[in-house]
């Protein structure tokens, strides 16, 4: 087979606080995000997601382009606090918010797009975390979280079959509340234990949820989507190498170890101790095995080497530049992002040793240099993104044709250039040029490329 199977799905991917605006109308609730952005030099332009791209308003014009783009799937979040305003089990649901999702999903499956509907993509509602700290209080947010994707399984589940729990955990538990750059902003080395703790509990109780009390019926799938770089040793000293593995298991195996294989990297407990939180033998027996697929986001790879003083990475240092001076790959907008197909490749085979399970690439994508500051006219030329799409579309397709990697799915980031979180609206990652000004919508060459390259290389 040189092909992708003929049921291979792809699309693009968004996410509810980056995309909607509308952030108070409609009966929406606040969340930490519309606290947190509002706190001074949070972000780096000031900005906030009161507008976004406007989707919340736009959202038929969201799925033309999609058409348009011909994709066969579409991965967006749900806003909680847009459904639950306060959020908690006992408080109201607001129909306007509930409407609204029910006429995007119906719009999409008119136009013969598959939605990927995640639950929690960061949004907690400012209402949980006022009132019992959010995800560190466990009875109340396994509780409250739960209970809000019972309300979405029950009103959105004859039509969606394809649900994911949370969004990069890491980036929840790591930068909301070790690093302090995402909401809610808190720093310290004990809470991103915690809170990443619970995640995987609320994660798990859900997924147990849907098998018990909706799957029978809808029969769907459920799963959650983790965030990782490959790890690339810097050399291939025994320490370079055994750090490359610290950082994955630091990074993921924190995440998927617990979930697909019952118990914490050994690696992680040794150095964190007592702070890592144990499960219950019940837990414990819920959260083993809850992932119906490997959902993963990933943008780029990493070169390692051991040492360093940051232990929420497992003392490892991380970099794009190579033993003889030279750059792993493109350089993109942001720091952390480098272009380097083969490292996709690699991490795609090691999931599927390691975990055995279908993979669904839930994000992949980059951001151009100066999309910020250049002429619209020179952004949708973007042949920096347009080698990027090139180059992991292929080693996507190695991984599944030589190798034998079962990948079932494939989403870009993003449809949209969007709110980039603490990047405020200065990182583009979209295929399609927003003008924020006017929101006008203008395709970029990458959504070309790819729209060709499934239509060459799904079977018929
Ligand atoms: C992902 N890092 O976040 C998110 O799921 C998206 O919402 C986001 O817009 C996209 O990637 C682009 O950033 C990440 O620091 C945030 O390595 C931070 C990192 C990676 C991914």
């Amino acid at each position: 087979m040189v092909k992708l199977p003929s049921d291979f799905v792809w699309g693009y991917a968004t996410a509810s606080y980056q995309i909607e605006g509308s952030a108070s109308a409609g009966g929406r609730g606040p969340s930490i995000w519309d606290t947190f952005s509002k706190i001074p030099s949070k972000i780096r332009d000031g900005s906030n997601g009161d507008i976004a791209t406007d989707s919340y308003r736009l959202w038929k014009e969201d799925v033309a382009l999609l058409k348009s783009y011909g994709v066969r799937a579409y991965r967006f979040s749900i806003s909680w606090s847009r459904v639950i305003p306060l959020g908690g089990r006992n408080d109201l649901v607001n129909e306007e918010g509930i409407a609204f999702y029910r006429g995007l999903i119906e719009e999409l499956l008119k136009n013969g797009i598959t939605p990927f509907v995640t639950l929690y993509h960061w949004d907690l509602p400012q209402g949980l975390d006022d009132r019992y700290g959010g995800w560190l209080n466990k009875e109340e947010i396994v509780k409250d979280y739960v209970n809000y994707a019972r309300l979405c399984f029950t009103r959105y589940g004859d039509l969606v079959k394809n649900w994911i729990t949370h969004n990069e955990p890491w980036c929840i538990s790591v930068l909301g509340y070790q690093k302090g750059a995402f909401a809610p902003g808190h720093k310290g080395d004990v809470e991103p234990w915690i809170v990443a703790h619970h995640t995987i509990l609320a994660h798990a109780y859900t997924v147990k949820l849907y098998r018990e009390e909706f799957k029978p019926t809808q029969g769907g799938q459920i799963g959650i989507t983790l965030d990782c770089h490959w790890q690339l040793p810097y050399d291939d000293s025994p320490a370079n190498v055994a750090a490359a593995q610290r950082g994955i298991d630091f990074k993921l195996g924190r995440f998927a170890d617990p979930i697909y294989k019952g118990h914490y990297p050994a690696t992680v407990k040794a150095m964190i101790g007592d702070r890592l939180p144990e499960f219950t033998a019940e837990e414990l027996a819920v959260v083993k095995g809850s992932s119906d697929f490997f959902g993963l986001n990933t943008y780029t790879t990493q070169i390692v080497q051991e040492g360093g003083g940051d232990e929420i990475n497992g003392r490892i240092t991380v970099g794009f530049t190579r033993p003889d001076g030279s750059q792993l790959g493109t350089q993109a907008h942001v720091s952390w992002l480098q272009t380097y197909p083969p490292g996709f490749r690699l991490l795609l085979n090691y999931l599927w040793k390691t975990y055995e399970r279908p993979i669904y690439i839930t994000e992949n994508g980059f951001a151009a240099r100066n999309e910020d500051v250049l002429p619209v006219e020179q952004v949708i030329h973007d042949v920096d993104r347009v080698e990027y799409f090139e180059g992991y579309a292929n080693a996507l397709l190695q991984a599944v044709t030589e190798d034998g990697v079962p990948v079932k799915g494939y989403f870009g980031w993003s449809l949209l250039d969007n709110y980039e979180w603490a990047d405020g609206y200065l990182t583009r990652f979209g295929v399609t040029y927003v003008d924020y000004a006017t929101q006008k919508r203008t395709p970029k060459d990458s959504s070309r490329v790819l729209k060709r390259f499934f239509e060459k290389h799904i079977e018929a």
